[in-house]
């Protein structure tokens, strides 16, 4: 049921306008200026968005993603597709994945690490966009794209999880939420030797520094990338030798997210029997391991270094990994619920909207403007609405897609928001925030389609 009368037919136009700007044909931009390539969890986001103009467009934004997947199964975090003109740093050369055999040949060039799985959750939504006239078309190519989606989970459940915990390891802080204090310990303790002369972009693009991160930061994002490139990217080198190695519960519950939308996708994708056990199995251990995770506590779920066995235990948007992951345990839903609604996160009488920030403003590390520091961040929130109104929590998921909406009709497509007065922030026109208004607007109040 669709609700684009009056105003929000506007915002839908204005929506749809980011989308088209950004698009470069059979991939889309995440951002303008700051993020001229196509990255990985934006495209999936971006997908959602294209299939409520263009289903067959929506398909060819995933079709294009994973024509870089890597021979491991991994999919890249940036596949660098911009010319010269349009410069991002750290470009290809950082990266040096031909180091790998696994890389993709050249000219298909790509950072060497990846982001969270939301590629099934778009492949699911395009599905159930496509309207009857369309659907042999888009059904041959889910078929054609679905085992590749299988692929790039096996990676995640072996690869990244070799010790079969149900928990994604992730190796780097941009492998989704750059500067969220969960890295800040991970990240002291690494004595870096300096990473080489190197002149940063982000800030020349978005100069004000209380937004991004800071050299600091920096230093040691590209140290890493040095020692990942020194091991050739190799899995299993990574996981003996390489100082950086977290159970990261908010990617983890995206992964079961994403395992439960392959399967609910299984019939219309011919998948095998095996397949299905596959999902089914990396799907249980997902929840499981979350579950061993909870701290009842603080009702949160807590991220875990490898290297040094402490627990990550602070008040961020991770800690909704149960939720993120439609927990079937209802104690743990409840708990997680108050606490959602608790003076730590939404119901601080000082924020804008009641939107999830992506650090507790009671934390110590906490900054209202400093990207994954503290600001609330649209696709996060179109996540938690997406299992919130899945699990039936109905009138939760309904109010936050109407404060969702406010929130960006309010601020030009920003790339994040401040949570106290609402100032977007970041980037202007970024995709992945007009992609799920697209998807919002489209949507009842109620909360997602359940198919
Ligand atoms: C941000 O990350 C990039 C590096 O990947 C950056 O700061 O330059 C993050 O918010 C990331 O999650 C997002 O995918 C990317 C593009 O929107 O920007």
């Amino acid at each position: 049921m669709s609700v684009t009368a009056g105003p929000q037919a506007g915002l839908r136009d204005q929506a749809a306008a980011v989308l088209r700007g950004n698009d470069q044909g059979r991939w889309t931009k995440a951002a303008p200026r700051l993020y001229p390539h196509q990255w990985s969890w934006d495209s999936a986001f971006i997908a959602i968005g294209w299939a409520h103009l263009d289903v067959g467009r929506a398909m060819t934004e995933l079709e294009e993603l994973f024509a870089a997947q890597w021979a491991t199964g991994m999919v890249p975090h940036i596949v660098f597709r911009a010319g010269p003109d349009q410069p991002y740093f750290p470009g290809p050369e950082w990266w040096d994945t031909p180091v790998s055999a696994a890389a993709p040949a050249p000219p298909v060039q790509t950072t060497g690490i990846c982001q969270p799985p939301v590629h099934a959750l778009a492949l699911q939504r395009i599905w159930q966009l496509t309207p009857p006239e369309r659907q042999p078309e888009i059904r041959a190519r889910v078929r054609a794209l679905y085992p590749r989606l299988v692929h790039w989970h096996h990676y995640l459940a072996t690869e990244r999880d070799p010790e079969a915990s149900g928990l994604v390891t992730t190796y780097h802080p941009w492998e989704g939420t750059d500067n969220s204090p969960r890295w800040d310990r991970a990240l002291q303790r690494i004595t870096v030797a300096r990473p080489g002369p190197y002149t940063r972009l982000d800030t020349r693009t978005l100069p004000d520094p209380t937004q991004r991160p800071t050299n600091w930061d920096y230093d040691r994002y590209l140290w890493l990338v040095g020692q990942l490139r020194k091991y050739r990217y190799d899995d299993a080198l990574i996981h003996r030798e390489y100082p950086f190695l977290i159970k990261d519960v908010f990617f983890t519950a995206v992964f079961v997210a994403a395992n439960q939308a392959l399967l609910d996708l299984a019939d219309v994708a011919g998948a095998s029997g095996e397949d299905r056990d596959q999902l089914t199995g990396w799907l249980d251990r997902g929840r499981a391991g979350l579950g061993r995770r909870f701290d009842p506590r603080t009702s949160l779920c807590a991220d875990y270094d490898v290297r040094t066995g402490e627990d990550i235990s602070l008040q961020t948007f991770a800690g909704f990994a149960p939720l993120f992951a439609r927990t079937a345990d209802p104690g743990q839903r409840d708990a997680q619920l108050k606490r959602l609604d608790s003076a730590a996160f939404c119901g601080d009488p000082r924020l804008r909207w009641p939107l999830l920030p992506s650090t507790s403003p009671d934390e110590p590390a906490f900054q209202s403007r400093n990207y994954w520091r503290g600001p609330v961040w649209p696709v996060i929130s179109w996540l938690l609405w997406r299992s919130l109104g899945l699990l039936g929590c109905t009138a939760r998921a309904g109010a936050m897609r109407r404060d969702s909406l406010s929130q960006i009709a309010a601020g030009q497509f920003g790339e994040y928001f401040e949570p106290f007065t609402g100032e977007p922030l970041g980037s202007a026109q970024q995709s992945w925030t007009a992609a799920v208004t697209l998807d919002w607007l489209a949507a009842s109040p109620e909360g997602p389609e359940q198919r």
